[in-house]
């Protein structure tokens, strides 16, 4: 628990979840991919890329570490956040930042769309190939000192989701939260 903020590891196809926001680990495009891009953009529909193409043809995609929002289309979820994350590149490029920025762009987002639930999967450990231990402690370090850092009445966001679809990063976050769990 951070603040009033419950973190919660779960090993689960993301598509699956129900809470009212989850992230995409997209691409520049935002015209879908493989991973866990693949399957959001196959379980949300047309609405879903409707709304992709709309923002790309209006700001021409998104950045590495941007955040942007649409619809769920036919996910359980009420929207869906796209982030782009960075290809690892041996810690060049400044690539943790730009996981950092992925996490923080998302919450802020969620919260201008008053979202009590945010599911996140675990952004650059597929295709893009981040260490998934670095990963791991980016996103946990970033998600609580974010919620720390607000003040009780700004945030709205109750529940905070890891979603993990392999093993090795179900085990990493599960040893790391609980940690963390223990230190709050
Ligand atoms: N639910 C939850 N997590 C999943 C799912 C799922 N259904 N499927 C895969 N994962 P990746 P990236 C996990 O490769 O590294 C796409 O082509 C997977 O085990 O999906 O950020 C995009 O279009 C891994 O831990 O995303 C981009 O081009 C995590 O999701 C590129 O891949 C992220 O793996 C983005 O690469």
């Amino acid at each position: 628990m951070v603040h009033q903020t419950t973190l919660t590891v779960i090993k689960e196809d993301i598509t699956q979840v129900e809470v009212d926001i989850i992230v995409n680990a997209a691409n520049t495009s935002l015209l879908g991919g493989g991973g866990v891009d693949g399957a959001i953009h196959k379980a949300g529909g047309k609405d879903l890329l409707a709304e992709c193409v709309k923002i790309r043809e209006r700001q021409g995609g998104c950045k590495v570490g941007e955040a942007v929002i649409t619809t769920a289309g036919n996910l359980p979820a009420s929207y869906v956040i796209h982030t782009v994350g960075p290809v690892w590149n041996e810690g060049n490029n400044h690539v943790t930042d730009k996981l950092r920025a992925c996490y923080i762009n998302s919450l802020l987002l969620a919260r201008e769309y008053n979202a009590t639930s945010l599911a996140f999967p675990n952004i650059s450990t597929g295709i893009y190939r981040f260490p998934k231990q670095l990963a791991a402690e980016i996103a946990i370090e970033t998600v609580i000192s974010h919620l720390d850092s607000r003040i009780l009445e700004e945030q709205t966001i109750n529940h905070v989701y890891f979603v993990c679809f392999d093993n090795d990063n179900y085990n990493i976050y599960l040893s790391m939260l609980s940690k963390y769990d223990t230190e709050i």
